[in-house]
C-alpha cells in the first residue's frame, strides 16, 4: 500500500470528461466530492456514493487533491478564483485542456495561494477513462504528482513529463495537432471521392492501410529531423512540391474546397526557394518555427532530465 490509497479526491467539472473522471475515482473505492455548476449533472455520481458539495470552495476543502476538468482556461480560472481560500496545502491537478503558457501562468497562480500544481492531458475521450487505452500526461509539482500517483492511475496510464508546468499541456496540443492534421487529410480525401459520388464507407477502408504504411515514415523523419540530416529522401521535396498542384489543381476541378490543404503548398514551395528541393519533406519541420526553437517556455532542464515516465 503507498501513502496515496486512502486520499479523498474532488473534482470539479462534471462535464463528459469530469463525470467520467470522477466515476473511475468511485471505481477505485475513492471517497470523492463533487462540484459542477449546473448541480444536477451530478446526480448519477451522488447516486454512486460521491458527496455533492455546494460551492467549489466547499469542494476544494474536502480534499487534499483537487482535480480540476473544466471547458477551458477562463472557465478555470474563475472557478480556482471562487475557491482560492481553500487551496492552501492542497495539490491542484489541472486536466482542462489549455496551453503550456495557461499551465504555467495557473502553476504560479496557485503557488501564491499555497498550493501545488500538476497540469494534465488527457489523452482518451470519455468513455476510455480508466481503461488500458487511456494515457494521461502530467507535468509540474513532482511532489504533488508523486504523492498522488497512484490516486490518479485510476484514470489510465499516468506519463510525468518533468517539472515544468507546460510540458503535458505541451505534448496534448502536440498531439491533437497530429490528429486533426489526419483528420484534414481524410476529410478532403472524402470530399474529393464525394464530388463523384463514391460513399465514404466504400473509400475509407482504402485510408487506413494508407495512413498506416505511410506513418512507418515517421521514426525516420524524426531521425532526420533530430539530425538535421535530410539526405535520405525516398520521395524528393521537389518532386512533392510538383505533384501537390495537383492535388490543388483536381480539387479546384472536382468542386472541393482546398482550404484544409492549401497551407501545404505554401510550405512546399517555400522549402523549394529555401533549396531543400532534393532532400526530405521533413526538412520543412524547420521552417515553422517563428521564433529560434528553445526560445519559448521554461528555463532547459539538463539532458535526460524531462525524459517522460510511466507510473506503474
Ligand atoms: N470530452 C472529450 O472527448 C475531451 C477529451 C480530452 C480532454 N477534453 C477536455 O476536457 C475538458 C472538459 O471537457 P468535457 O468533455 O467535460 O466538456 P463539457 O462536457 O462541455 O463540460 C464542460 C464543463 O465546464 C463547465 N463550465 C463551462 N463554463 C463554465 C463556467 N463559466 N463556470 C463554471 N463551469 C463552467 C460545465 O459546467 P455546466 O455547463 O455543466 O454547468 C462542465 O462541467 C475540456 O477542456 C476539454 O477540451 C475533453
Amino acid at each position: 500500500m503507498t501513502m496515496d490509497d486512502d486520499v479523498p479526491v474532488t473534482v470539479l467539472g462534471l462535464g463528459a470528461m469530469g463525470t467520467a473522471l470522477a466515476g473511475a475515482f468511485l471505481d477505485a473505492g475513492r471517497h470523492v466530492t463533487v462540484w459542477n455548476r449546473t448541480a444536477s449533472r451530478a446526480e448519477p455520481l451522488v447516486a454512486r456514493g460521491a458527496a455533492l458539495a455546494a460551492t467549489a470552495a466547499d469542494a476544494a476543502a474536502a480534499s487534499p487533491l483537487v482535480v480540476v476538468c473544466l471547458l477551458n482556461d477562463d472557465t478555470v480560472r474563475e472557478v480556482l478564483g471562487g475557491a482560492a481560500g481553500s487551496l492552501a496545502g492542497r495539490t491542484v491537478v489541472n486536466l482542462t485542456n489549455g496551453t503550456p503558457r495557461q499551465a504555467r501562468e495557473t502553476a504560479a497562480w496557485t503557488a501564491g495561494h499555497g498550493a501545488g500544481y500538476v497540469d494534465g492531458g488527457i489523452m482518451a475521450i470519455p468513455p476510455m477513462i480508466g481503461t488500458p487505452g487511456s494515457l494521461v500526461f502530467y507535468s509540474g509539482s513532482p511532489e504533488g504528482f508523486h504523492a498522488h500517483e497512484r490516486t490518479l492511475g485510476a484514470l489510465g496510464r499516468a506519463m510525468y513529463l518533468g517539472e515544468d508546468a507546460g510540458r503535458a499541456a505541451l505534448y496534448d496540443i502536440a498531439l491533437l495537432s497530429a490528429m486533426y492534421g489526419m483528420f484534414s487529410g481524410f476529410f478532403h480525401a472524402l470530399a474529393l471521392t464525394g464530388s463523384e459520388k463514391v460513399p465514404a464507407s466504400e473509400f475509407t477502408p482504402l485510408v487506413t492501410p494508407w495512413l498506416t504504411a505511410m506513418m512507418t515514415s515517421l521514426p525516420r523523419m524524426a531521425e532526420a529531423i533530430d539530425s538535421g540530416d535530410h539526405s535520405a529522401a525516398a520521395s524528393n521535396l521537389a518532386m512533392q512540391a510538383t505533384a501537390y498542384v495537383n492535388l490543388l489543381d483536381a480539387s479546384a476541378d472536382q468542386g472541393v474546397s482546398a482550404e484544409l490543404v492549401e497551407p501545404m503548398r505554401a510550405l512546399l514551395d517555400r522549402g523549394v526557394a529555401a533549396g531543400l528541393g532534393a532532400g526530405d519533406v521533413s526538412a520543412l519541420v524547420d521552417l515553422l518555427y517563428t521564433v529560434p526553437a528553445g526560445a519559448t517556455g521554461a528555463e532547459k532542464e539538463p539532458a535526460g532530465a524531462t525524459g517522460a515516465k510511466e507510473s506503474e
